[in-house]
């Protein structure tokens, strides 16, 4: 029997849980069979620039999943299960301040990280760690309540957990190995059938439903499972032809006429899940909830730090025009202008700005040019030279990871309760550092790995010339 690498390892896993959540959360396949509809569209109409930010094959078989544990034991034991699938921790976000939404949560994605993983299979899973301790949010007696209960629960077994090790120790793991993996990690992100303790339940779901979702079972399970699609205005109307109410809007950059940046998502509400519930005499009953939802996204290019500064400034200004324009305007509208003013609308612009991140592909006709031959290179050349003379040509880095604000937009997807924080108290302090050691391993600054890309590819280049690039 022929062994499985990490990739198809990955591959595989996000093949399973989108089967069984397609079980568990029937709208999941109509929105997979819509975005498929919607990409073989744009496909056909739009040719090899269809392909521009990931072949086919890869945004075809593309999902993001959420996930949701409850302490740090937790995050670091569900960081030893995505390791055998070539999965890490990338980013940090902390959702207990995102704009007017709070949850209290911090997060961050485990993802491949290297340019040839991510072409061969992107999965990757935002990972939200409950706050359990942080006193705007929980009392004392909740504190210590909370923190018992999700002591006492064992989300992943020592099998798994062995054999993921094993898999990320070896790179890969024998077919029978691999299968049982895979049946053991498939299984620990399922809904479970479990009696729900009612009271312990809705205590937790006064603070917050995200709380009660993460701390009130004693299992955890898939969120949601994001498919990408291309073209993700035209998703949103064709889900509402079919009788699906998506949220209001469309969240993170507006719809405008230069290149897909960074990240665009919506979502619509599940339907309600039958779950059992159990009562302080002992009693159980039918009943239902609803935690899931499905979440459909668009992914453009990754800016830089610069190109993100603006992104955060048009967003600020976007909002600040909003609260003074005429009633009925809304935020897509205003941002539109803001961006329409703000930002270049090619690619080969953004490059020169130094706005977003691309790896340069050199163009050896421009470089054969009678004009060069004449003309040879000298010892340097500068990289915007390069592209201006279009022997340098840039090709955007697709954006991989998150954004908090969108993020905790989606949270709120399925809330309707606004939950209760105690400003008045000061909140527990997270950064990327606590959460490397919480998970045991370096989280990634994603700046940092577009970057090393971008260099990678200008060295390249500069080898291939035998020049110094500035
Ligand atoms: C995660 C919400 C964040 C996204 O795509 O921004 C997220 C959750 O609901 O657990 O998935
Ligand atoms: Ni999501």
């Amino acid at each position: 029997m022929t062994a499985l690498e990490t990739w198809e390892l990955r591959a595989e896993f996000a093949r399973r849980l989108s089967a069984m959540y397609g079980r568990e959360v029937p709208a999941y396949n109509t929105l997979v069979e819509v975005s498929t509809e919607v990409n073989e569209a744009y496909a056909a109409k739009h040719g090899a620039e269809a392909e521009r930010l990931g072949s086919i094959a890869r945004v075809t078989a593309e999902r993001h999943g959420a996930i949701r544990v409850g302490s740090p034991k937790e995050m670091a034991q569900v960081a030893r299960v995505f390791a055998a699938f070539g999965m890490y921790p990338v980013g940090f976000y902390d959702l207990r301040d995102a704009s007017s939404s709070s949850v209290p949560v911090v997060s961050t994605a485990f993802r491949p990280i290297d340019g040839a993983e991510l072409a061969k299979n992107p999965f990757r899973v935002f990972t939200s760690m409950l706050a359990a301790e942080d006193p705007r949010f929980f009392d004392q007696e909740l504190r210590v309540e909370l923190a018992a209960f999700i002591g006492a629960r064992q989300l992943f077994g020592e099998e798994l957990l062995t054999l993921a090790d094993k898999a990320a120790a070896d790179g890969g793991l024998a077919a029978d190995d691999a299968d049982r993996l895979l049946e053991l990690a498939t299984a620990a992100f399922e809904l479970s059938g479990d009696p729900v303790d009612y009271e312990w339940y809705k205590k937790l779901e006064a603070v917050s439903a995200v709380a009660s979702d993460i701390g009130g079972v004693s299992t955890t399970h898939i969120n949601h499972l994001t498919p990408r699609v291309l073209d993700i205005d035209e998703l949103y109307k064709r889900m509402q032809d079919r009788g699906i109410s998506m949220i209001d809007e469309i969240q993170g950059p507006p719809r405008w006429d230069g290149p897909d940046l960074l990240l665009r998502q919506t979502s619509f509400r599940a339907l309600g899940e039958n779950r059992v519930f159990r009562y302080a005499d002992g009693s159980t009953s039918e009943g239902e909830l609803r935690v899931r939802f499905g979440e459909v996204e668009a992914r453009g290019m990754a800016l830089t730090v610069a190109g993100r500064d603006l992104y955060d400034r048009m967003v600020a200004e976007s909002d600040a025009r909003l609260a003074v324009a005429p009633a009925g305007t809304t935020r897509v509208e205003v941002a539109a202008g803001v961006w329409a003013e703000n930002l270049p609308r090619t690619e080969k612009e953004l490059a020169l700005q130094g706005l977003a991140f691309f790896t340069y592909r050199l163009d050896d006709a421009a470089l054969d040019s009678a004009s060069l031959r004449s003309a040879p290179l000298a010892g340097t050349a500068s990289l915007a030279g390069l592209v201006e003379a279009g022997i340098a040509v840039p090709e955007p880095i697709v954006y991989e990871d998150f954004l908090p604000r969108s993020a905790a937009g989606i949270f709120q997807s399925n809330l309707t309760e606004e939950g209760s924080k105690d400003e008045a108290q000061l909140g527990t302090s997270y950064d990327i550092h606590r959460m490397s050691e919480i998970v045991g391993s370096e989280v990634h600054d994603p700046n940092d790995l577009y970057q090393r890309q971008q260099d990678a590819s200008i060295a390249a280049l500069a080898h291939r010339l035998n020049i110094t690039i500035t």
